[in-house]
């Protein structure tokens, strides 16, 4: 038998502790989103114009550190990235980009094709008349091919259209459907597809749980493929509230849409704490409502019940994403801090809201440990 001199020992007890040492620090509790949940699935959020012009550094530094993923919030909106016919503007959507790439993180581009902040030019002639079908097809391929080529093998995924379909299953009659009919969706597919063959290309909606909305989508979405034109997956916006929708009816939907073999992510996701005072729950940015004192509750800060009712609803939401994430490529929120959300001027201008993860002086909730430690223990 070999015989060990001290020395050798001595190295050899070294060894064996350095190892325990990786070892440790391979088990490390996970410490951010990212860490906590990136077995799962992406974890994502939303720039705004702020954090690409530089004016909250705090806001992109918990960026970098929690997030995996990003996607544009307005800058690559058809109204910004093309205001006059011709004349692209990129400055925005470039620094977008740029940082996603020089932090290693999955970019989205949203959107190429929604009706709303869309500029009027793209459905008008010069004398102020609709265009022809065959014009606003022309304009379409050139808009999404200028955008899509640009940032080829850059941006992984593209909600190409966004809510052309309402919640009863009907399109919605926007100026795209009124010159094209369906067939626009089917189009702007087909033109991503040409310009980046490699890019996911997404169907991005809210409400997507109402069945009457989900089985269109779902239809629509089969007879792309029949006819042989390329979708990827379904974006569901995540734009819940306290009460609505059911954690029911948000998996069903998430069941139906992976049954039809497309991929499905959470999209622009907050829990509002605040009622939703119309008749109808809608993320239609059209359907906004006066300000009145009493539905703005929360001004001067969340009471503790409140606080714990809203933690709880997201950690059921974050209970399904993880149980359900055999299907969720991704689940991105739609701002950093609560004083990002658009919450707090929709559908009401002027509430305060607190729907996201970090509060409004940039400090994690508490619900983000809850969440990071569910990655960590579950499946
Ligand atoms: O969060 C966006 C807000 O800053 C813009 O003012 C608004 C304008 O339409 O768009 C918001 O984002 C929307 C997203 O692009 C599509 N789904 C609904 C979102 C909330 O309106």
């Amino acid at each position: 038998m070999k015989k060990f001199t001290p020395t050798a020992m001595v190295l050899g007890l070294l060894l064996f502790l350095s190892g325990c040492g990786a070892t440790a620090t391979r088990g490390k509790a996970p410490t951010t989103l990212k860490e906590g949940l990136n077995r799962h699935f992406h974890i994502g959020t939303a720039l705004n114009h702020h954090h690409l012009h530089g004016t909250d550094t705090k806001g992109l530094e918990i960026v970098k550190e929690q997030f995996s993923a990003i996607v544009a919030e307005n800058c690559m909106k058809s109204m910004y990235l093309q205001p006059k016919e011709g004349e692209f503007f990129f400055g925005d959507a470039d620094k977008f980009v740029e940082f996603g790439e020089r932090n290693s993180m999955h970019i989205t581009g949203h959107t190429l094709i929604w009706h709303s902040q869309a500029p009027g030019w793209l459905f008008t002639d010069d004398a102020g008349n609709d265009v022809s079908p065959e014009v606003l097809k022309k304009r379409m391929r050139n808009h999404i091919h200028t955008v899509v080529s640009r940032y080829k093998g850059r941006v992984k995924g593209w909600d190409v259209v966004n809510e052309a379909i309402l919640d009863n299953g009907e399109y919605r009659d926007s100026k795209f459907y009124q010159i094209l009919g369906e067939e626009f969706i089917p189009l702007a597919f087909q033109y991503a597809y040409e310009a980046d063959p490699d890019a996911e290309l997404y169907y991005n909606d809210y409400n997507e749980w109402h069945v009457g909305k989900r089985d269109a989508i779902i239809k629509m979405a089969n007879s792309l493929r029949e006819r042989g034109i390329r979708i990827d997956g379904i974006g569901m916006q995540g734009h819940v509230g306290m009460n609505y929708p059911s954690i029911g009816d948000y998996k069903a939907a998430i069941d139906a849409y992976a049954n039809a073999g497309l991929k499905v992510m959470v999209t622009e996701f907050e829990v509002s704490i605040l009622p939703h005072p119309g008749r109808r729950v809608s993320s239609n940015i059209a359907d906004t409502e006066a300000y009145r004192n009493e539905i703005d509750p929360y001004r001067e800060g969340l009471p503790d019940s409140a606080r714990i009712a809203w933690e709880e609803r997201m950690l059921d939401f974050f209970s399904l994403f993880i149980e359900s994430s055999d299907k969720l490529t991704r689940v991105t929120l739609w701002g950093v801090t609560d004083g990002d959300s658009w919450k707090n001027n929709f559908p009401v201008r002027g509430r305060t809201d607190y729907p996201l993860l970090f509060d409004r002086e940039y400090n994690a909730k508490p619900v983000v440990q809850k969440i990071i430690e569910l990655g960590r223990t579950n499946k």
